[in-house]
């Protein structure tokens, strides 16, 4: 084999690597889920979501109402005021299974009923 040859042989090889390698990467990243939730005066359109364990979450959170909401799940997402009409997005990822409670943090607006729960699956 000349030196000439080798080096080709070489670089082949690490161009293949470097393609594996990109693939790896991609696979090993979870596409992001996306959720969405409607706050109504009073109430969630929706009670139940879920979600899965290191999946990245864009939840898009619209305030459908005429008065203030704000939104907030224990221990993923913090605390945020939506005034009407308007949408925010809560992006996070979570680590851990169970059962997150969300609700909406203005005063009374949990009694009133909104509230639910977050389900993050193994
Ligand atoms: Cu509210």
């Amino acid at each position: 084999m000349t030196i000439r040859r080798f080096f080709a042989v070489v670089i082949l090889l690490m161009l293949m690597g470097l393609t594996l390698a990109a693939c790896g990467g991609k696979s090993s990243q979870p596409e992001p889920l996306a959720l969405t939730i409607h706050a109504q005066d009073i109430k969630f359109d929706v009670t139940a979501l879920t979600a899965k364990v290191n999946q990245p979450v864009n939840l898009t959170y619209v305030n459908e109402g005429v008065i203030d909401h704000a939104f907030v799940i224990d221990g993923l997402a913090d605390e945020q005021k939506v005034k009407p009409g308007e949408t925010a997005t809560f992006t996070f990822t979570p680590h851990t299974a169970g059962a997150f409670k969300f609700y909406c943090a203005m005063p009374g607006h949990e009694m009133a009923g909104m509230v639910g729960t977050l389900t993050v699956a193994p």
